[in-house]
């Protein structure tokens, strides 16, 4: 009863000026073969001095052949809410692309609020689709039940390499809007309050493109030395919370960020013998959790996506019985909802990209201008944590560039949100104290020893007042990275006006 087609008819349906939500969270159950064909045809149509291109929503980062292979064909006019490949991150650098960064959990609500346009099309992955329209998803749910539901149109790419039997995986669930909303009732990680699958009226159906192709997750690179000492530090912390009291003895949901270093805190945490086996409520499940997991370490996982490699993903697949009942993969407005963090009371881990010495977090610009990544979930959960975690290397590109500077060049979690920072030298715990004495306890115990006395420098320069600072040095060390390509050349009289 469905138009089954290839992936070059399928996007033949869409066209230049459409509007496109793609399924999925991170690579895990993106969409692969429509996008890479709607961008061959972008490409064939530019060439031909025709123009084309689509407005873009996600769950979050999509995989190369998805957001990589659009951004070179330069098919997109809007991308929202997070993304992650190189290229793409150049066209929107170049204003190739409009890019508007926003918190994960609130895109769905957005578009049915009616703030931002609604998708014409929502492109998805699933593993089986009922006659009755029926929609199971694959490795990540992102948003789109909400696409789904908004959208005229569904193309889905039926992925043979996941089985029918992730069925009873997902718990699709979207709440109501105000005034009519309620509670959302997740009271603990493993509440199950929705469906097991996306239903859809199968009349707006209008494409099922089979596929063979497996995630585009990319490898982690192997834990260093800073990455594992980072590691050990939140695990250290957290075991002194606990027999402090200030976390329960049966402690509390964990959501870990994406990246390197929240891989290695995630490892860090299981292997320490004081932490109790834990659960999870997060947004991206990554590589470590599922080893935990065989060895009892995380009990549960609740989470947007199943972001691992494509062996941890096929490990799930033939063990997904004894996976079943202790993961679940819930839309981004669920998973990351500030309700939820809030009421559950978790641990959140992120990762910033640099923090000044009054603990503001910057998570997404380099020196201030070039967009890295987005800010994702980490404001979701930020803000609305028991206790909420900042883990970085003290410094980035071989020592040329301190984590810790006077002033963050570009704010996304301000000083009022951000409880513990957390390097491989130590933990800056900011909780009840001034922003002076914020800025000692940071650069006494998070900042690289090579960076401590340009900073405290920086501090006898500023003049007495709550926060102090120089504004004409605030952002020197930035303008000298990029000015001699190394911070640590950094000469406060050089900007002193
Ligand atoms: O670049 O690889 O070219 O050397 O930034 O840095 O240390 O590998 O860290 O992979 O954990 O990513 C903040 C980007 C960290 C990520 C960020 C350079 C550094 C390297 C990556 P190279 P690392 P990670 C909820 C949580 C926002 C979203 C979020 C992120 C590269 O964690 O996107 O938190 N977070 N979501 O050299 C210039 C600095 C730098 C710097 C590092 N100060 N200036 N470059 N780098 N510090 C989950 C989701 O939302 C999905």
């Amino acid at each position: 009863m469905y138009n089954f087609m290839t992936a070059e008819e399928a996007a033949l349906l869409v066209p230049h000026g459409a509007i496109v939500g793609m399924g999925g969270f991170t690579p895990a159950g993106a969409p692969k073969d429509v996008p890479t064909a709607i961008a061959h045809r972008a490409e064939a149509l530019h060439a031909e001095g025709k123009p084309y291109k689509i407005g873009i929503y996600t769950g979050a980062s999509t995989g190369d052949s998805c957001d990589g292979a659009l951004a070179r064909a330069h098919a997109i006019e809007f991308r929202t809410p997070y993304q992650g490949n190189k290229d793409l991150r150049a066209e929107l650098n170049a204003q190739g692309a409009h890019y508007f960064d926003m918190h994960l959990s609130e895109l769905a609500q957005d578009l049915r609020y009616g703030f931002l346009p609604k998708p014409d099309f929502a492109i998805i992955e699933a593993c089986q689709v009922t006659d009755d329209g029926e929609i199971v998803p694959t490795a990540g749910v992102g948003n789109m039940p909400t696409f789904c539901r908004l959208a005229d149109k569904i193309i889905i790419e039926l992925n043979e390499a996941m089985p029918a039997t992730m069925r009873g995986l997902h718990d699709i669930y979207e709440p109501a809007d105000p005034p009519q909303r309620r509670e959302i009732p997740v009271y603990k990680p493993s509440d199950r309050i929705g469906a097991d699958c996306i239903k859809v009226d199968p009349k707006k159906i209008v494409a099922i493109v089979r596929t063979h192709r497996p995630n585009e997750v990319g490898k982690f690179t192997p834990l260093d030395a800073v990455t594992e000492k980072i590691g050990e530090n939140v695990a250290t912390f957290l075991e002194h919370e606990m027999k402090a009291g200030r976390i329960p003895a049966s402690f509390l949901p964990i959501q870990s960020g994406v990246g390197n270093v929240a891989n290695a805190v995630l490892g860090a945490l299981g292997e320490n013998p004081h932490i109790p086996p834990f659960e999870m409520y997060t947004e991206v499940i990554q590589d470590s959790v599922v080893g935990l997991m065989k060895e009892g370490r995380v009990k549960f996982a609740s989470g947007c996506s199943l972001t691992v490699g494509a062996d941890k993903l096929q490990d799930i697949i033939d063990h997904i019985d004894f996976f079943r009942d202790k993961i679940v993969l819930r839309p981004q407005e669920i998973s990351n909802n500030p309700e939820l963090a809030r009421r559950m009371g978790l641990i959140t881990i992120n990762t910033a990209l640099e923090a000044d010495i009054y603990g503001n977090i910057n998570s997404t610009h380099v020196c201030g201008t070039k967009m890295m990544n987005g800010i994702g979930g980490s404001g979701d959960f930020t803000r609305n944590a028991y206790i909420s975690i900042y883990t970085t290397p003290s410094t980035a590109k071989g020592g040329a560039i301190s984590a810790f500077v006077p002033m963050v060049s570009h704010l996304d979690h301000s000083e009022h949100s951000v409880k513990i920072i957390i390097t491989e030298h130590g933990i800056a715990d900011l909780r009840g104290k001034s922003p002076i004495q914020r800025a000692h306890e940071i650069i006494n115990n998070c900042v690289d020893p090579q960076y401590r006395d340009l900073l405290n420098g920086y501090l006898a320069l500023a003049k007495t007042a709550h926060t102090p600072h120089v504004l004409s040095c605030a952002l020197a060390m930035h303008e000298e990275f990029l000015k001699s390509g190394d911070m640590r050349n950094t000469k406060w009289e050089n900007y002193l006006r």
